[in-house]
């Protein structure tokens, strides 16, 4: 009887051996599907076009520090002032500068161009895209040419808004 119960302890660690062998084929079949995906990546194309949503505040604020999009896109940008104070006391436009621009030159300019939405005229070589100024519940959407690969600034150039209301953006290469 003994004899017996020694037999069947070896046949069933032998089989419980086998059983983890058998994890070395699944772990083979892992890793060839990691070996296959690069090449379906790298079939994905960049848009031709690309639109952005940005939102300015009451409280003085874009939602948004950073835009990315890819250099020789069509950019959509659309700016939303999501809150409720007047065009005269609270509002807002969206510009986007040259590299060459000197945010703080330009914001001070700005402020003495209260009839071209506080885009000054002797500064234009500066812009390179912009909205209007808007209010709050309004919006406005222009359509621009991403320009070459680099990183440029956005502000809003409503008289005081600069120092806060800006970031980068950012153009990615082809
Ligand atoms: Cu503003």
């Amino acid at each position: 009887m003994n004899i017996l119960k020694n037999y069947l302890a070896v046949v069933l660690v032998a089989v419980l051996m086998s059983a983890c062998g058998g994890g070395g084929t699944k772990e083979q079949a892992a890793s060839k599907e990691v070996a296959e995906a690069p090449a379906a990546e790298s079939a994905t194309a960049v848009p031709d076009s690309v639109a952005l949503v940005i939102e300015g505040t009451d409280n003085m604020k874009f939602n948004k520090d950073e835009l990315k999009v890819t250099e020789g896109q069509v950019v959509t940008l659309t700016l939303k002032h999501v809150g409720s104070m007047p065009k005269g006391s609270m509002g807002h436009n969206w510009v986007l500068l040259a590299a060459k621009a000197d945010p703080a030159v330009f914001g001070a300019a700005a402020t003495s161009a209260p009839d071209t939405d506080y885009i000054p005229q002797d500064k234009l070589d500066w812009v390179i895209a912009h909205t209007p100024v808007i209010g709050g519940g309004e919006e406005a959407t222009i359509t621009f040419e991403a320009p070459a690969a680099g990183y440029y600034k956005f502000i809003c150039s409503f008289p005081g808004h600069w120092g806060v209301m800006q970031g980068d953006f950012v153009v990615q290469p082809k």
